[in-house]
């Protein structure tokens, strides 16, 4: 029998509160913040999609794993756990955990980057780039054209593209590229998927050329589902079958298993290749902690563990990615630019064709997400011009061609309630953007600059010019 419709495969046990505040108190908060949504109070924030990153809900299963943690410093018997998972899922042969992705993306990038190298990539990633950066490389973009476009509708907008990676290669020689930087469901494109097709080429490619391939499997379990509904001949495989293939055409990975592993904190390295992982294994004791924790507790890697099984599962990953599509249905329907298709792990609005009064130099997905929190205490983050940071050799504001607010959903947390809410938050925005105003910087860090800088608006000292955000349904 055909279901018409989908619902989430659990039931909700717990809840925890979260609280509704005043366009006052989110003024205040927001200015205090200095316009950034990465420095607001968790306790000032209604909807929090700032991050899928760490917010997912446990299932009972891994709460209860928690309380197998076996906190022995070397040979934790949970190491062996998520060892196996990891087999298992991914198929990698060498596991080296690591206290969350970007651990693994240090180890990674001091273990086979040389000063000089190059290093291609479906899009830059924040903490992959920077990791690469200060080990000596220089990243270089072979994402396809329509990735940076968020009207394209093609369904593999991840993917790489195959004549940039060849003149990367003619142009540099394959002894500059430790790897090609294999990243599923691009997080800066919209969390737009790669298809099998394309990595199966990407390695026939880097084969021909001696050239390793690192996975960042991050969300490559949502990748997985995004194959399975839209690639021809895989709609009859399995998530975990369309994985363990993904990760085959790989040398390796590094995971935030605070996404698709559906955890609160964790990561880790995967290696084929036996003397690389040991000299990783080597390495981490220097940055994580021994290779049988990498910086975790024992109780974390069961629940990892526990939390790769869980992710795999059809009925989970259908309504995770259902709820992601039905926030983004809202949105299109009220006409509200977004990037299409719906990405897996959130809803990224255009903010140049939201906000086409605000400079680029003005950072516009920057002041949307500030005032987007003022209308109504949604947090989201901005994945633009700010996140873009600057050029390692010039030092001139990069400015990507995507200027996106992320709505990212986290996993298991969240109504269809809360998703209405948002869209109602947005729309109410849309229909009058002029309210909006741009920002400038007054602090900007060295490092991954959006997390921590500040700003203030350009305009008199509020980022949001109050009049009708009372309307609001939600704002009482
Ligand atoms: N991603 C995210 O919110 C959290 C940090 S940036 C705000 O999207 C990929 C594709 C990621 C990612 C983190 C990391 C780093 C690597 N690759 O945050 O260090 O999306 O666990 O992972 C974030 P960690």
């Amino acid at each position: 029998m055909n279901r018409r419709s989908w619902a989430e495969p659990f039931k909700i046990k717990m809840v925890e509160p979260i609280r509704m505040t005043t366009p006052d108190e989110r003024e205040a908060a927001i200015a205090a913040a200095g316009f950034n949504t990465f420095l607001l109070r968790s306790e000032d924030v209604y909807i929090d999609l700032l991050t899928d990153s760490g917010t997912s809900a446990m299932s009972d299963r891994q709460w209860a794993g928690l309380m197998l943690g076996d906190e022995a410093y070397a040979g934790s018997a949970n190491y062996y756990h998520m060892e196996d998972a990891v087999h298992r899922y991914y198929g990698y042969k060498h596991l080296i955990p690591t206290h969350q992705g970007r651990g693994a993306e240090h180890i990674l990038s001091r273990l086979l980057i040389k000063p000089g190298d190059v290093v291609p990539g479906n899009m830059y990633f924040t903490t992959t780039r920077a990791h690469q950066e200060l080990a000596g490389a220089r990243f270089i973009d072979i994402i396809c054209d329509a990735a940076h476009d968020s009207t394209s509708l093609d369904p593999f907008k991840g993917n790489v593209d195959l004549a940039k990676l060849q003149t990367v290669i003619d142009r540099h020689g394959a002894a500059k590229i430790p790897y090609v930087a294999l990243q599923c469901c691009v997080n800066m494109a919209g969390g737009q998927p790669v298809s099998m097709a394309n990595i199966a080429a990407v390695s026939a490619l880097c084969k021909r050329h001696g050239i390793r391939i690192m996975l960042d499997a991050t969300r490559a379990v949502e990748n997985a589902y995004f194959i399975k509904q839209r690639e021809p001949g895989y709609s009859r495989k399995s998530i975990e079958e369309i994985l363990r293939e993904i990760c085959s055409y790989t040398d390796g990975c590094t995971n935030s298993a605070k996404k698709d592993c559906l955890v609160n904190i964790g990561g880790f390295l995967c290696l084929n290749d036996d003397e690389l992982a040991e000299e990783a294994r080597n390495m981490v004791v220097l940055f994580e902690g021994l290779h049988t924790y990498g910086g975790l507790a024992g109780r974390d890697m069961e629940a990892i563990a526990i939390g790769i099984g869980e992710s795999v599962q059809y009925d989970h990953i259908r309504a995770r990615i259902g709820q992601v599509e039905y926030l983004g249905a809202a949105l299109e329907k009220a006409g509200v630019p977004i990037v299409m298709p719906v990405g897996g792990h959130g809803v990224f609005i255009d903010a140049l064709r939201f906000l086409p009064h605000i400079p680029r130099d003005q950072f516009p997905a920057q002041s949307l997400a500030a005032a987007l929190y003022v209308e109504s205490g949604v947090r989201a983050m901005e994945r633009g011009a700010v996140s873009a940071g600057r050029n390692a050799d010039t030092g001139e504001n990069i400015f990507p061609k995507l200027e996106l607010v992320r709505l990212t959903i986290p996993r298991r947390v969240y109504t269809q309630a809360h998703m209405d809410v948002t869209a109602e938050s947005v729309i109410a925005l849309f229909e009058e953007p002029e309210r909006v105003v741009g920002l400038r910087f007054t602090y900007e860090p060295k490092y991954l600059r959006f997390f921590q800088a500040r700003f203030e608006p350009v305009k008199g000292d509020q980022v949001l010019r109050r009049g009708q955000a009372e309307r609001v349904p939600v704002v009482q």
